[in-house]
């Protein structure tokens, strides 16, 4: 029998537990209508503001063989315009998940209100992005993310996740899951990028992507373990209540089922998906049920959390 690999977050059904990450090949309508054809188990917007933007100048993005480090600046084409595309994104009849940022606070409530509007099935908040030159990440000062996330809450009729930075001390994963706990979020996405870190290429002598003077945010690979803590961190904290999506260092199925053992329902994928295309959903989807049928798992759903402490 192959293993079950779709899944369930807050009600909603999700026919593969393997999705696209924010930012992650879904900016424009023709990369999101991709990942509606493809095998991925969700279309996830690129995080959107309220004006559209050219993001940071380029070169902005740099895979090298561990993992990638970027810094976009939030390209995006404004809420508006995935506003109107939402509906028509239905047809492929997978969930929809609208990822939302924002320049200050108010931003946030804006395109909240409206995109909620458009009915995506899940509205994903962004309180992580680390790009923005003079921004600091909003997951970092937990007044600051309790405050918006209170607001933002009673404008969300659909299930509302919040996307996390990466803590790196058990004091941070516990105050901020407390803000998870007070403000009703439905479910986690763990983790954004690890922001400002530094690559160098030592032949050039040089950084290797144009803004901030070469830092940005780190992906891939490289940035599993720290995934994989923080996910199993808030599972924890949270008792398994919280549905968290796994994001950071799924480059095999292997990956995504650690992420599982930690407590993950679901993964997304970036860098991997950057630099494979959309046929990458395939491939874990396959590597996955192998996993799982080797293991005597039956689903995903039966290894969720199960990871083994000495
Ligand atoms: O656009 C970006 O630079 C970006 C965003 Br919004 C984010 O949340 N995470 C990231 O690594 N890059």
């Amino acid at each position: 029998m192959t293993p079950e690999l779709s899944i369930t977050i807050a009600g909603v059904r999700f026919p593969s537990c393997f999705m696209n990450a924010a930012g992650a090949r879904c900016v424009t309508r023709e990369e999101l209508e991709r990942l509606g054809r493809s095998r991925a188990g969700a279309i996830v917007t690129k995080s959107m503001t309220v004006e559209a933007r050219q993001g940071n100048p380029e070169p902005r993005y740099f895979g090298f063989p561990s993992g990638s480090i970027n810094s976009m600046g939030l390209p995006n084409l404004g809420y508006l315009a995935y506003a109107e595309m939402i509906p028509a994104l239905r047809t492929f009849k997978k969930p929809i998940i609208a990822s939302v940022a924002g320049l200050c606070e108010d931003d946030f409530l804006v395109i909240a209100k409206e995109i909620n509007a458009s009915r995506p099935d899940l509205i994903e908040v962004n309180l992580s992005c680390p790009n923005i030159p003079g921004k600091p990440q909003i997951g970092y000062d937990p007044e600051a993310s309790e405050r918006l996330l209170k607001r933002v809450r009673p404008l969300i009729t659909v299930p509302m996740g919040v996307k996390l930075p990466p803590y790196f001390d058990p004091v941070h994963h516990q105050v901020m899951a407390e803000v998870i706990r007070r403000a009703d979020v439905d479910f986690l996405s763990l983790i954004n990028s690890v922001g400002n870190a530094l690559v160098v290429d030592p032949d050039r002598e040089a950084v290797v992507i144009k803004p901030k003077g070469g830092f940005g945010g780190l992906g891939g690979a490289i940035i599993k373990p720290v995934a994989l803590a923080n996910v199993r961190a808030f599972w924890k904290l949270l008792e398994g209540r919280v549905p968290i999506i796994g994001t950071g260092g799924v480059v095999r199925g292997i990956d995504a089922f650690e992420h599982m053992l930690c407590g993950a329902s679901a993964v997304q994928i970036g860098t991997a998906l950057v630099e494979e295309g959309v046929d990458v959903f395939e491939r874990l989807e396959r590597e996955l049920a192998a996993v799982l049928a080797q293991k005597g798992y039956g689903s995903v759903d039966s290894c969720r959390g199960k990871l083994r402490e000495l």
